[in-house]
């Protein structure tokens, strides 16, 4: 299948040499889109200086930093344009290891709608992320979980695969989150329309170079749209109980 796996980067200078060089090893056959936000440390140029030598690998150089969700919602539209079958997203640090990469490829084989590499699922790991982090992933997943009933483990994961089909049904480019909370959303609007989500164990490594993006500002955008979400569906559930009743 016509495979387009989606990368943003912002300030991904130091690693996206790396990243590709073995992403592409990993996987030969399937095609890539750097989303930059006009990333200071040149980024694009040397994703397109790659290009030239790796070939199969494209720049959306999508202007100022607006947010991964943005970013994403980019990415993904040229690539159902373009008419790719599947459509991968996979941070540029080196988090997800490009080896796991077949695993979540084979997930949609099966006949899956989107699978997501997991951290949180049996033989999935994260070594090495700080406390403050570990705990902002635990508890934003079960808030998550509590309020939206996905049954998914992970899902602010960001390792994932989907078939174009089920993006187009679930209109992602009407998705509102502009940061880190547009995976929730996407994982979110698959299990209302009842696709299949599998997940798959992976073990995230923290980067070894640069920052992480992730922001307080960030996290608090997740958390109100998640609530407001919950809410929604909860007063959706009353209101057709209302309705049933004789
Ligand atoms: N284009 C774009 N990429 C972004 C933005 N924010 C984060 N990224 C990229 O999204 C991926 C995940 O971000 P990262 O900082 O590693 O987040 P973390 O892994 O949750 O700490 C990386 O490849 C970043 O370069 C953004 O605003 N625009
Ligand atoms: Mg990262």
């Amino acid at each position: 299948m016509r495979t387009l796996v989606v990368v943003p980067t912002y300030l991904e200078g130091e690693n996206i040499e790396e990243y590709l060089r073995r992403t592409r090893a990993a996987a030969p056959d399937v095609d890539f889109l750097v989303v930059d936000d006009d990333s200071p440390d040149g980024t694009a140029d040397l994703a397109e200086k790659l290009a030239g030598e790796l070939g199969q690998i494209e720049v959306l150089r999508h202007g100022a930093k607006s947010g991964l969700g943005t970013a994403y919602r980019a990415g993904m539209g040229l690539g159902l344009e373009r008419g790719y079958e599947v459509l991968v997203q996979m941070d540029a640090d080196l988090s997800h290891d490009p080896a796991a990469l077949p695993s979540l490829l084979a997930g949609i084989d099966e006949g899956a709608d989107l699978v997501i590499g997991s951290r949180y699922v049996p033989g999935g790991a994260i070594p090495h992320w700080p406390l403050r982090r570990r705990l902002l992933s635990r508890y934003g997943n079960a808030y998550t979980s509590l309020l939206l009933k996905t049954g998914v483990r992970d899902a602010t994961a960001g390792f994932r695969a989907y078939t174009a089909d089920v993006l187009r049904s679930i209109d992602v480019l009407r998705t509102r989150a502009t940061g880190y909370g547009f995976q929730i959303e996407l994982a979110y609007r698959v299990h209302k329309l009842g696709g299949t989500i599998v997940e798959v164990p992976i073990t995230f490594a923290d980067r070894r170079h640069g920052i992480s993006k992730m922001t307080l500002k960030i996290a608090a955008e997740e958390l109100t749209l998640v609530t407001w979400w919950g809410l929604r569906d909860r007063v959706e559930r009353l209101r057709r109980r209302v309705r049933a009743r004789p």
